[in-house]
């Protein structure tokens, strides 16, 4: 595909970005190839630099839950700039914002509003520590949680595609501070409890991982999670930056009936705008200062002009019918593309929760990060490039989620599997 205005986009970009990106797995580099430069988006439509338009499953990594550019955030964005589009003071849309998240999640007794999913989760274990008094985090191989040196042990999502799971520049005793099992397997947190007894201030985990692909829980595996760290005295912490409020208005807890003790939230509740947030027992928010000990600060924090576009995203989802629109299409993408797998010579397994799913070129199921990392990154970047001639964008690595809006429907589907059944039969 001759792109050749992304061509020299990313010819200036590479002078004077790293990479030639602002985030690594927007650069292709597990795929192959260069990065597709976008000009406009709309709906489920991407349209490049050269005016070639395309299928986007990548959502901008998930916070396009409504599609793109819809008329209800864009008019919100607009209105609230014109207002001013930064204070460093209290608004009302705060107030407002910080009711409805807490209103839709019972577990969210309380939340703090931040500008990120990782400082969403870096500031959560911050927290469960300052609140337990204890020092070791557990995370999952394969789960990402933001880039927080902490938590760049065993990470998914960037750091998986570039086979950097643990990256440099994080000292040795602060990655030791941080213990890690495989995503499925509650014997083996069991056994980080045994080994280290009352120093273990939390859990943290995506519930559905969508930064090794989508992986879903087996059936107890988060229940078993959270009574883990009930009886251990550590804090279960849910990390619903993916999931929150695209797996259902209460999310995955509600969706598999967990009450964690912090959650953290991000993409979604932005509706693409800076905007993140985490929260959760009042008795452990309120040791964050000004309340506690426990620093946490950030100058765009609860920004006017993102909360004005979280509020609008919110409104439209809580709509009746939102999440089953979003089922009937992941159901309706999930059957057509295990169809047009038949045509693979590989071995294909999809896996998928509500609007997030994965096309992993491996024997299934996939459960942990080890099975995971068996996938063939080859046939999925050939894969890749197939559907993306075809104008399908697709996430540019086998192990992120792929993400459908309320924008994609039945034209957008049909277009996908036309797309798909040739992608197939060219791995
Ligand atoms: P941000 O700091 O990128 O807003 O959020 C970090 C984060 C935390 N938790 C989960 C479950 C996440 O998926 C993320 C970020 N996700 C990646 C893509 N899987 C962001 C894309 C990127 O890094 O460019």
């Amino acid at each position: 595909m001759s792109d050749t205005v992304s061509k020299a986009l990313h010819e200036r970009a590479r002078a004077k970005i790293p990479g030639g990106v602002n985030s690594p797995v927007r650069a292709f580099r597990s795929v192959g190839g260069e990065p597709v430069y976008i000009a406009r988006a709309e709906g489920p439509w991407l349209q490049g630099a050269d005016g070639a338009r395309y299928l986007d499953y990548v959502g901008s990594w998930g916070p396009m839950l409504l599609g793109h550019a819809h008329p209800a955030v864009v008019e919100a964005i607009v209105q609230a700039a014109a207002l001013g589009t930064s204070y460093g003071a209290p608004t009302e849309r705060e107030v407002l914002f910080a009711e409805r998240l807490t209103s839709a999640l019972p577990s969210l007794e309380m939340v703090r509003l931040c500008s990120s999913g990782t400082e969403a989760c870096m500031s959560a274990l911050r927290l469960a520590r300052g609140f337990t008094g204890r020092d070791l985090v557990v995370k999952f191989s394969g789960c990402y949680h933001g880039h927080a040196d902490f938590l760049l042990v065993k990470a998914g999502s960037g750091a998986a595609t570039l086979g950097v799971p643990d990256s440099a520049g994080v000292p040795q005793a602060t990655a030791a501070a941080t213990l890690t099992a495989d995503f499925n397997d509650l014997p083996g947190v069991e056994a980080l409890f045994r080994a280290y007894p009352d120093r273990i201030a939390a859990v943290i985990t995506e519930p559905v991982v969508g930064n090794m692909g989508c992986v879903p829980p087996l059936p107890g595996f988060l229940q078993g999670l959270q009574a883990l760290c009930q009886a251990h005295g550590a804090l279960f912490v849910l990390d619903e930056v993916m999931t929150g409020f695209r797996l259902g208005w209460t999310g995955a807890q509600g969706l598999y009936g967990l009450r964690p003790d912090l959650t953290t939230l991000g993409k979604v509740v932005g509706g693409g705008m800076p905007l993140a947030a985490f929260g959760g027992r009042r008795d452990v928010m309120q040791k964050l200062a000004p309340e506690g000990p426990v620093y946490q600060a950030g100058t765009l924090s609860g920004n006017p002009v993102c909360t004005a576009a979280g509020l609008a995203t919110l409104e439209k989802l809580s709509e009746p019918g939102t999440y089953e629109r979003l089922e009937a299409t992941g159901a309706a993408l999930e059957a057509g593309l295990r169809e047009a797998s038949g045509r693979c010579a590989q071995p294909v397994t999809i896996q998928r929760v509500g609007s997030m799913w994965t096309v992993f070129f491996t024997d299934g199921p996939v459960r942990s990060w080890p099975e995971a990392a068996r996938a063939d990154t080859r046939a999925f970047a050939r894969f890749h490039a197939a559907m993306l001639r075809l104008g399908v964008y697709l996430p540019p690595s086998q192990f992120e989620a792929c993400f459908h809006s309320l924008a994609h429907d039945g034209n957008a589907v049909e277009r996908t599997l036309d797309a798909a059944r040739a992608a197939f039969s060219e791995v």
